[in-house]
């Protein structure tokens, strides 16, 4: 089949992944569907520059209402789509928030899974439709083995990591059990300017441009030690990519092969920004202070987490071989892009409000 005619299908569109993959499939000619939840707010933001008004001739993006906890709403989507591929990115994604809401996140994140490929299996779509399930990096969490590769045991440490971690063997055993063309990416961290503001690269990015522009005084983290492998989720969509045009379905790490900690990526992004800053205390009492003395950075233990993955580092090798894929932008040129975006975003922010306004009044 030509790649003009192929369609796919998105769960998760709306979250950062979603719209870096839905851009791409459609600049290589696909038809893509989404998937997004009913929300009191719009939640499209991310993806409303890729919308088209339906009525216009030769549209190739178009939006569903559904959620993974609903089979009803899959089975009928996936019913009325057809699609060639469906990437499964739907997920409740962050790692602390799954310690305060265990059941929804292995609701979600397993059995929204299995659900996907229930729904392929009945439909009878086994033989058309490619699957891909975003595994991650957090399945390794008590860390067996550096850097972790495929074949790395794994060993989760959260209610999100377990869940993912029956997602990730569920779709093994469907690829085994039922045939179906299933592939894991088991992929580390990666961020972009669109990253979720409670996630910590953006989290820094935002509060120190806030900081930087007056809007804030101070920013409180978590555990400054943690280190991750951090990538740019653009290249990392890619490979979502990469792995359904492969003959034969397969797992494989995608990860940029450097580490740094979570204090390490704060000193990047005071770099880029002209902040400077030094550290003094260290555990509890850390603090990040400016050159007039102000303590900018500070530990706050509530977002310490109940267990934490305090290492992870990734030998993406295998997707090297067999894919081709390697990242393009390494770790300064994403703290780069970053930080320019939300010192953009904060300057404009301190126009607003120095003008009487509230900035949320001015946002789209
Ligand atoms: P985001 O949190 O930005 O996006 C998650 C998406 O899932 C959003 O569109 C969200 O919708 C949607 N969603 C959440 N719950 C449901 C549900 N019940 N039904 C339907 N949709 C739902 O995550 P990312 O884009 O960063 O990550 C994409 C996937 O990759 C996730 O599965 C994540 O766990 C996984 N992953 C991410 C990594 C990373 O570093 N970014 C690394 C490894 C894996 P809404 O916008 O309405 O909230
Ligand atoms: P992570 O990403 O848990 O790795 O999951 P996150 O950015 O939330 O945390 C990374 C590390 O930073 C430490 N940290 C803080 N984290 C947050 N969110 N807020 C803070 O204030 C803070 N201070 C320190 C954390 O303890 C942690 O060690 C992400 C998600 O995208 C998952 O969906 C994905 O599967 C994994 O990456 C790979």
């Amino acid at each position: 089949m030509e790649a003009a005619t192929k369609r796919a299908l998105i769960t998760g569109v709306t979250g950062q992944d979603g719209a870096y993959l839905a851009e791409f499939l459609l600049d290589r000619g696909y038809e893509v569907h989404g998937i997004k939840r009913r929300a009191s707010s719009f939640n499209t933001k991310r993806i409303d520059h890729l919308y088209r008004d339906p009525h216009d001739a030769g549209v190739r993006f178009f939006l569903h209402h559904g959620d993974v906890t609903d089979s009803s709403s899959m089975i009928r989507i996936m019913q009325l789509v057809q699609p060639d591929e469906v990437y499964n990115l739907a997920a409740q994604s962050h790692v602390a928030v799954s310690f305060e809401q265990p059941e929804y996140t292995a609701d979600t994140n397993a059995l929204g899974t299995l659900r996907l490929l229930e729904a392929i299996r009945i439909l009878g779509l086994r033989q058309r439709t490619r699957f891909y399930q975003a595994s991650t990096s957090e399945m390794y969490g008590l860390v067996q083995e550096t850097p972790q590769r495929e074949s790395t045991p794994f060993h989760p440490r959260s209610p999100y990591a377990v869940a993912k971690l029956y997602a990730y063997w569920i779709t093994v055993n469907y690829r085994v059990a039922h045939g179906i063309h299933a592939s894991n990416g088991i992929l580390f961290n990666h961020e972009s300017p669109v990253r979720g503001e409670n996630f910590v690269t953006r989290k820094i990015t935002r509060g120190l441009a806030r900081i930087k522009l007056g809007l804030q005084s101070c920013l409180y983290l978590g555990n400054l030690d943690a280190k991750r492998d951090w990538g740019h989720a653009r290249d990392y969509v890619v490979a979502q990519w990469l792995m359904l045009q492969q003959d034969q379905p397969d797992d494989y790490v995608i990860a940029s092969g450097h580490q740094y900690s979570v204090r390490e990526f704060v000193n990047a992004v005071a770099r880029e920004m002209d902040i400077r800053l030094t550290w003094r205390g260290n555990g509890l009492d850390e603090q990040g202070i400016d050159d007039d003395g102000r303590v900018i950075v500070a530990v706050d233990p509530r977002y310490f987490r109940p267990a934490e993955v305090d290492t992870l580092l990734g030998d993406a090798s295998k997707a090297k071989s067999k894919l081709g894929w390697s990242p393009t932008v390494g770790f300064n040129e994403l703290v780069r892009e970053m930080a320019q975006t939300d010192l953009l975003a904060a300057q404009r922010d301190e126009l607003i409000t120095r003008h009487g306004y509230r900035a949320d009044d001015f946002n789209e």
